[in-house]
């Protein structure tokens, strides 16, 4: 089904329907957070009963959000017409307990994702890869359905754009993206508010545990890149990765979710192709994996080999076992990903039209 066709269909199902709940994935991010409230505000101007649900914690930098006072903790207990499902894959990566949803199941569950690793899970699946966020989704959906997108919603839908983008600097950004972002401020979302809140507002604790982090990065070379680059950087091949431990949270007094982003310090070297942030879990079993790569090293496969996923330059994973074990086998894939990709055909972006002329 093409997005039009997707979109359409689901207008449909929404306007026969009354009552829906909205959830995405455990650890909610800001494309989680910002693309469920910001489909819960479309669904209400739509006249709808919508109700977001998480049950992990919202982080503080996205506290600010409109309706974010409104989201609950355990599921409705009145009786739904739908469950709308935002980038998770299945159930079991949902927010929701599984048994609770079982015993309220709606007769209509609704699958939104843009994983190269989404699955169609749910009774009505619209998985885009190529959508830059969950939110920019919502946004199309919010323009067919012909409702003013509010400052609400456009605050919602801008910080999920601009979290899952990178600040607008990952691949997959396109000129539609700005035109979007361009739209979303004309109706009343303020970048440099929203900034602040979600770049500028990291708590002391966090920084201390990147400044750990940072004190820990190794780096391991893969040899030269086998793949002829047009630009004029060195060729070097590098991961970097780091381990944090439950010791390095607690001398930090970090939590969990100051985790989040860490890997992008380690992705940002020069040199480096691929990057591994490892957070140990609290039972001391094994590793939460955040992996970045850069260019057309896909590590989405590298997740989805231990049962995570994510996309080609963004993906996370669990990997159980001692550490020396995790970054074996996780170098291993890294490796594997590589040389399918040194002996893959290079890609050349067509010439534009104006230049053959
Ligand atoms: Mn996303």
């Amino acid at each position: 089904m093409t997005n039009q066709a997707s979109i359409a269909a689901l207008l449909a199902l929404i306007h026969q329907r009354h009552s829906f709940v909205i959830s995405s994935h455990t650890r909610p991010d800001g494309d989680a957070i910002g693309s469920s409230l910001g489909l819960m505000h479309l669904l209400q101007a739509m006249g709808k009963d919508a109700v977001v649900a998480f049950t992990d914690l919202i982080p503080d930098i996205y506290r600010s959000l409109p309706g974010v006072d409104s989201i609950v903790t355990n599921l409705p207990s009145i009786p739904l017409d739908a469950a709308i499902f935002l980038e998770c894959d299945s159930l079991e990566r949902s927010s929701f307990n599984a048994q609770e949803f079982e015993a309220v199941r709606p007769a209509l569950t609704v699958n939104i994702d843009h994983h190269a690793s989404g699955r169609a899970f749910a009774n009505f699946n619209w998985i885009d890869s190529h959508a830059p966020a969950v939110g920019a989704m919502v946004y199309d959906l919010a323009i067919a359905s012909g409702v003013r997108i509010s400052r609400a919603m456009a605050t919602c839908l801008y910080t999920a754009l601009l979290t899952d983008t990178g600040s607008f600097s990952y691949a997959g950004v396109t000129a539609s993206t700005f035109g979007m972002a361009q739209h979303l401020v004309e109706c009343g979302a303020d970048p440099y508010a929203i900034a602040q809140s979600v770049l500028f507002s990291n708590s002391p604790a966090k920084i201390r545990l990147l400044g750990t982090a940072l004190s820990k990065i190794h780096i391991l070379s893969l040899g030269r890149c086998a793949v002829p680059c047009q630009d004029s950087h060195s060729h070097d091949s590098n991961i970097a990765w780091c381990a944090i431990t439950v010791d390095d949270l607690d001398r930090a007094e970090a939590t969990i979710e100051d985790c989040e982003g860490l890997v992008s310090y380690l992705i940002g070297m020069a040199g480096v192709e691929a990057a591994i942030f490892m957070r140990e879990f609290s039972g001391h079993d094994g590793y939460r994996l955040s992996i970045r790569s850069k260019g057309r090293l896909d590590i989405a496969s590298v997740a989805e080999h231990f049962g995570g996923g994510g996309h080609r330059n963004a993906s996370g994973c669990n990997v159980y076992g001692p550490l020396r074990d995790v970054t074996d086998r996780v170098i291993e894939q890294l490796r594997i990903a590589s040389a399918r990709l040194t002996s893959a055909p290079v890609e050349h972006p067509p010439i534009p039209a104006t230049l053959l002329a």
